[in-house]
């Protein structure tokens, strides 16, 4: 009988840890992800996927652990045995990188180091694979140096998210090309969904405008709304990962739908799609600024495409209004939960 494939996720409560989940459930794998101590519980996105260790059908499992704690993550590492990891783990938010640098770096920078030298001593010993995916980001382009942005554009970081993803990226392609692991990094641009954190700016707006629909508030508050970001379905993105440890060579891959819109057209598309006018309800907080910007993203994902037949199934409209609709059915369920008619 063959073996469960098994594979590792840091960042399993994130956005895309939880479709990744989904993806390699659906793919009969065994799930094991690391989650962070919380004083409450910060496993909502999913909840809906695990069953408890005791029943015999669960096949997703739980480790506490940090990226900025070594020792756990090698105890972890030979617990689990997988044949893949996935480092999805970080402070991921990039306002918030310049408020705490040391953290971010450590978390995004050194914890994809303290990963990639747990598995070297782990496969030099063993004798086993360890597939790795490495969850790089299009802010590594930064003050962007071509467009559209491919795998040979030069990085030129502009937050220290973005300087800690570089080094992680070069880290990745250094264990590669040093102790031959397969090892990949994905430059993903930005992905969201119903799921997205709810500080970042797409789900900041249509959690927004949900609330403004139901007439449980008046206004938001956003910054720099000319930046212009490539935006695509992150069910899609994370097919793109688990897409590049089954190819027969490691590589690095720009996942990106080839379409850049401002903020402003977000807000268009958003505040349309339900009648209103952005102009009547959005204000400006110099708080959400940044020192420096990103100021256009669009990313060239043909490499993507012709090595592993990835494309991106969801358009900027369709992701626009399925958010938009999400939001406003959450409200209308958690209304109804307080109402006792659920
Ligand atoms: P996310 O929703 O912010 O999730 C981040 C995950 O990392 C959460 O599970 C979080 O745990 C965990 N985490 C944070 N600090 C950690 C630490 N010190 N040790 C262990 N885990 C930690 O991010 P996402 O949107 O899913 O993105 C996934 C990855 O892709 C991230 O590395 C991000 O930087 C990168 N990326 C994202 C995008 C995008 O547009 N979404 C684009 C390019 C690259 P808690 O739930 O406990 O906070
Ligand atoms: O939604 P954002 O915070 O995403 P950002 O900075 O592009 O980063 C996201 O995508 C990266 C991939 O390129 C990931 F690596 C990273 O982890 C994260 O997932 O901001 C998008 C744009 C920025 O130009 C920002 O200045 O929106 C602008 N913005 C305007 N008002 C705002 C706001 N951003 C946030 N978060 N909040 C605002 O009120």
């Amino acid at each position: 009988m063959n073996e469960r494939k098994r594979a590792l996720i840091t960042g399993i409560t994130g956005q895309d840890g939880s479709y990744l989940s989904e993806l390699l459930l659906d793919k009969d794998y065994e799930v094991h992800g690391i989650i962070r101590r919380s004083s409450c519980f910060n496993t909502d996105r999913i909840d809906h996927i695990y069953k408890d260790p005791h029943n015999e059908e669960a096949r997703l499992f739980l480790h506490y652990g940090d990226l900025t704690d070594g020792t756990t993550l090698r105890r972890i590492l030979e617990e689990v045995k997988p044949i893949e990891i996935y480092n999805l783990g970080a402070q991921s938010h990039v306002r918030v990188s310049f408020d705490s640098p040391e953290y971010t770096v450590d978390a995004v920078g050194m914890g994809t180091l303290r990963i990639l030298e747990a598995i070297r001593d782990y496969q030099h010993r063993t004798g086993i694979e360890v597939r790795f995916y490495q969850a790089g980001s299009s802010e590594m382009f930064g003050k962007v140096q071509e467009v559209p942005q491919k795998e040979t554009t030069p990085f030129y970081p502009r937050s220290p998210y973005a300087c800690a993803k570089v080094y992680a990226h070069w880290q990745t392609v250094n264990y590669r090309e040093s102790y031959d692991l397969f090892a990949c990094n994905g430059i993903l641009f930005n992905h969201e969904s119903p799921r997205r954190g709810e500080t970042f700016v797409t789900r900041k707006i249509t959690r927004a405008l949900a609330r403004i629909v139901k007439g449980m508030q008046k206004e938001v508050y956003l910054g720099n709304l000319d930046s212009k970001r490539d935006w695509g379905y992150a069910k899609d993105y994370v097919r793109a990962m688990w897409l590049m440890l089954q190819q027969d060579a490691p590589d690095d891959y720009v996942v990106a739908t080839n379409e850049t819109h401002s903020i402003r057209e977000f807000l268009d598309v958003a505040f349309n799609y339900v009648n209103l006018d952005w102009h009547d309800y959005v204000k400006f907080d110099e708080r959400y600024l940044r020192p420096a910007e990103v100021e256009l993203l669009i990313g060239d994902p043909s490499k993507a495409k012709q090595k592993m037949g990835w494309e991106p199934s969801v358009t900027f409209d369709q992701l626009v209004k399925l958010m938009v609709d999400a939001d406003i059915q959450a409200l209308e369920k958690s209304k109804k939960i307080a109402q006792g008619f659920d």
